[in-house]
């Protein structure tokens, strides 16, 4: 693969989930590092008002981590634009906190079918790509991804669930790296929260967990990390 079938870049990174919160802040640390973008999420407004902002010939495309055939979709125009990625974030992700007497059927299936079966599709779709390229898959998971608490049921299960399948993609594909990246509250759209909303003022900014990000990516490709926990120093560390 030459430098000019991906517009010069040398590399190629996905993001889903990027229309907003995490999403939109890793892609500007990713275009600094170099890296071509691809960004998906079903809000159109918002990944173009990103990708205004990023480098020219970054895509923006419309991309439902529950559907097999937007997530096709997605693939074919990532593939078609750039002929391959070195890196998957893959991000997407929803929150429904409610007891589990009292969450519905509903609420919590498109918890799984977003935050795992999403993540497995996606990951699937571009694995190929990421074989051939050697490269890394960050799957945006939580510090709850170990452990549980009241109203959590749904939320936690997904994220336990997506470890599993972070250490499974590993385990069956050494030529990849698969980092869970755990991160604990972070000021964005979560759960229907407002970024900056007062209570908030302590959460982490979205910008941080993009800069751990960033250190794992500057490693040695040699150097495989597997997890990493960031939490503000004002949350409680739960282990
Ligand atoms: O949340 P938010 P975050 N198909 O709501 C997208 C994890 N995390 O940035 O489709 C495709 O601002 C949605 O886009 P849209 C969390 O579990 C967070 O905080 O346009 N995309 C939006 O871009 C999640 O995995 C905290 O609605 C879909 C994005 O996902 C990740 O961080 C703590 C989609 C969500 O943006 C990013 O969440 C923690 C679909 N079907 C873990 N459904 C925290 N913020 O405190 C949603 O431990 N999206």
């Amino acid at each position: 693969m030459t430098a000019s079938a991906t517009g010069g870049a040398a590399r190629v990174a996905v993001v889903t989930g990027a229309s907003r919160g995490l999403g939109a802040a890793f892609a500007p640390m990713l275009a600094e590092e170099g890296f071509a973008l691809a960004l998906g999420a079903r809000e159109m407004a918002g990944l173009q008002r990103l990708a205004a902002e990023l480098p020219a010939g970054t895509l923006a495309h419309p991309l439902d981590v529950t559907r097999g055939d937007s997530v096709g979709a997605f693939a074919e125009a990532v593939l078609g634009r750039f002929g391959r990625v070195d890196l998957l974030v893959a991000n997407a992700g929803i929150g429904i906190f409610r007891r589990l007497d009292e969450i519905s059927a509903r609420e919590f299936e498109e918890t799984l079918r977003v935050n795992v079966l999403g993540a497995w599709a996606v990951a699937v779709a571009f694995l190929a790509a990421l074989k051939e390229s050697r490269g890394m898959v960050a799957m945006v998971s939580s510090d709850v991804s170990t452990r549980t608490f009241p109203t959590g049921g749904a939320y936690t299960a997904s994220k336990f669930a997506l470890r599993a399948l972070a250490r499974t993609l590993q385990q069956e594909n050494p030529e990849i790296r698969v980092l869970e990246l755990r991160p604990g509250a972070v000021d964005t759209s979560f759960a229907g929260s407002t970024p900056g909303a007062p209570g908030k003022e302590w959460f982490l900014r979205p910008e941080a967990v993009a800069e751990t990000l960033r250190l794992a990516l500057r490693l040695p490709p040699e150097a495989r990390v597997e997890e990493i926990v960031i939490r503000s120093t004002a949350q409680t560390p739960e282990y």
